[in-house]
């Protein structure tokens, strides 16, 4: 795609895959529950900071290299969960996998995949894969594909805990928004015994809502690969899922989808981190546009961050290609904000680099 010379930043992507997208597709991987408020937030949240960059810092030799889960990525910021990438792309996840695998970062596979870990593992052996955990009420399906990942050498597991059922998504109801029956969701096939064309909230009707904190530790247990919990939003839980044996937490309102009216991200990350960020990683996602949110994010003690909807733009405009530049540009963008703000790595930034923004 040679327009794509011309989409040089996160909101140019989202405009060319619109114009690509069926409206339904795009309203299903755009929207968020009943207003959008929390949608709407999760971006705001990051412009309620402003950065203090330190100056006549040597930065001849900027990194934006991490350590993510004890083991390196090319910078904090990896690849979220989504579901459904054959809606955005035919390559589906093996195209976004290979271009994580390209960009040296974590690719986290969703449950709700159009390809199975297998198929992924396949596709990219040389990416840093995790599996994102949706449990069933059909118990066996999930242990068959959460077995396939520990197989294919994923390395972590991402329990999603913020989904009983799914929010309420009113782009999808005026859309009319159904996942089309002849797309493959090895899963949700598995799960109801066949091929159906399903809403989002048909999908989710499968999955089980008596999961408890115990069941957190019965999958650190029966896997033996690090749990993370993603859908934290309050200290309270923080601590609950430390003491059941997470490796570490994902701060997200799963963007924007599921609760309308919870706090954006980044305002309950320093609160996630206060109550656990000694004891383990904590991540956060929703509303990652730019490097420099990375790097606030950073500053108020996250781990790394991860995206979603940017992987799904660049995937639908370009495929694998796409989602390579995607991440490249906020590759730079973050090695550019550091370089900036005197940081030559990561590691570097702490909370002195950031104030709140007086009003305005
Ligand atoms: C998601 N998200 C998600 N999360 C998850 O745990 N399992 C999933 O299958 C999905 N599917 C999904 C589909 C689509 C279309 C979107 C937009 C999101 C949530 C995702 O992992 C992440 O929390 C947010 O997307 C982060 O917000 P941004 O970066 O999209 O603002
Ligand atoms: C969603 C799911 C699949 O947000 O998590 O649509």
């Amino acid at each position: 795609v040679s327009a794509a010379d011309e989409l040089v930043n996160t909101r140019d992507w989202e405009r060319a895959a619109r114009s690509v997208l069926a409206p339904g597709v795009y309203g299903y991987y755009a929207g968020g529950a009943g207003d959008e408020r929390t949608l709407h937030d999760n971006r705001r949240a990051f412009r309620r900071w402003r950065l203090r960059p330190r100056m006549l810092v040597d930065v001849s030799e900027v990194t934006t290299e991490c350590t993510v889960l004890g083991a390196r990525s090319s910078m904090p910021l990896l690849v979220a969960p989504t579901a459904l990438h054959k809606l955005a792309h035919p390559e589906r996840e093996l195209a976004t996998a290979r271009a994580a695998a390209r960009a040296g970062t974590v690719m986290c596979l969703s449950t709700i995949a159009t390809s199975t870990p297998a198929e992924v593992t396949a596709a990219a052996p040389e990416a840093r894969r995790w599996f994102q955990v949706y449990v069933f009420r059909d118990r066996g399906v999930t242990k068959a594909f959460v077995d396939e990942a520990v197989d294919g050498g994923y390395e972590a597991l991402v329990l999603t805990v913020d989904a009983p059922l799914f929010g309420h998504r009113e782009r999808d109801l005026r859309t009319g928004f159904v996942v089309p029956p002849e797309m493959a969701v090895p899963s949700f096939t598995a799960a109801v015994g066949g091929p159906v064309a399903a809403t989002a909230a048909e999908i989710a009707e499968q999955f089980d809502p008596t999961l408890s904190w115990r069941d957190v530790e019965a999958l650190a247990t029966e896997s033996r690969l690090p749990v993370l919990v993603k859908g934290v939003l309050t200290a309270e839980d923080a601590r609950l899922a430390r003491d059941h044996g997470a490796a570490g937490i994902v701060v997200s309102n799963h963007g924007g989808r599921q609760l309308d009216g919870v706090p954006a991200s980044l305002d309950v990350l320093p609160e996630v981190v206060e109550a656990v960020g000694d004891d383990l990683e904590v991540l956060m996602d929703g509303g990652v546009r730019r490097g420099t949110d990375v790097l606030v994010a950073l500053a108020l003690g996250a781990r790394a961050v991860l995206i979603g909807r940017p992987v799904l733009w660049g995937l639908a405009v370009a495929g694998e290609e796409g989602v390579l530049r995607v991440l490249e540009q906020l590759r730079l963008e973050l090695e550019r904000a550091l370089a900036l703000c005197g940081c030559p790595s990561p590691a570097a930034v702490t909370a002195a680099y950031v104030a709140p923004a007086s009003r305005s």
